[in-house]
């Protein structure tokens, strides 16, 4: 008897130390101590300054910061690569990637095929003419040629005024070539998010433009890192951005690109 109880608290012994082993090793996830962090795979189309874009042969941006400083939180390294718009949705989807980080709105429709984190910027879309222009309003696209990033919902808003097979609006593959449409003539106006276009116009005063805003025609958009379908990351990323968010990070960080202090609680609401 005696001895039966000494094997069974031995036996209970091992098991309690078997089970705590086994608790730190789930608990300490990506980011185990003196281990190596594991590296995620990035995906962007660095094409949209000031969230994205190349500069000497690197990808930065308010997103690249963004991202950099959440994943630092959340106990991981990046990989980031410049694929493009459309195949960030592909990779995302397909798994060849692990997260898509390009100034990506949340929508219902996307929402089908990802699963995005809590919001981390707000944004519209609104209409780059050259100065001097007749549009005035979302309105007066009607009857002019509107170029767009296919894909974006800069498209699907200038669709939903203009008609979705409309011949004038043109399509390109990053806004980048859409807005060398309109500066060489070939196209009316751009519709792009509001902090883009509203650097572009800044940053290149020889090109002459100015941009239009609409509320009414509009809709306020918020951006999100895109993972797959059950993603187990989107609740550690969640979780990071909202310590970013807290801690000042992301205040700092808004504040280098944009000069201003971010709405924080407008984005937690
Ligand atoms: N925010 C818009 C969208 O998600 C435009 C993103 C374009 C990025 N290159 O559709």
């Amino acid at each position: 008897m005696k001895k039966f109880r000494k094997l069974s608290f031995i036996m209970l012994l091992s098991m309690v130390f078997i089970l705590s082993a086994c608790g730190t090793s789930q608990v300490d996830g990506g980011k185990s101590g003196g281990e190596e962090k594991k590296t995620l795979k990035v995906v962007t189309d660095a094409a949209y300054a000031p969230f994205e874009y190349m500069d000497k042969g690197e990808i930065v941006g308010f997103d690249v910061d963004f991202i950099e400083a959440v994943a630092k939180e959340a106990g991981y390294e990046l990989e980031i690569v410049n694929v493009g718009w459309d195949p960030v949705f592909v990779e995302v989807k397909d798994k060849i990637a692990d997260v898509g980080i390009s100034a990506i709105t949340i929508n219902d429709d996307r929402k089908q095929t990802y699963d995005f984190s809590v919001p981390y910027f707000l944004s519209t879309n609104k209409i780059l003419v050259p100065e001097g222009s007749d549009i005035k309003s979302a309105a007066d696209l009607k009857g002019k040629v509107v170029a767009v990033q296919n894909g974006t919902t800069g498209q699907e808003a200038v669709e939903a005024l203009l008609g979705k097979n409309n011949k004038d609006i043109k399509k390109f593959e990053n806004n980048n070539l859409a807005i060398m449409e309109l500066n060489s003539g070939g196209a009316d106006a751009v519709v792009a998010d509001n902090t883009v276009v509203e650097e572009y116009a800044k940053n290149n005063p020889n090109d002459k433009l100015v941009v239009v805003e609409d509320a009414n025609a509009f809709e306020s958009e918020y951006y999100g890192l895109m993972f797959a379908k059950e993603s187990p990351l989107k609740a550690e990323f969640d979780a990071a951005i909202n310590k970013v968010f807290e801690n000042g990070t992301y205040a700092k960080i808004y504040k280098e690109w944009f000069g201003s202090e971010p709405d924080v609680e407008n984005l937690k609401a």
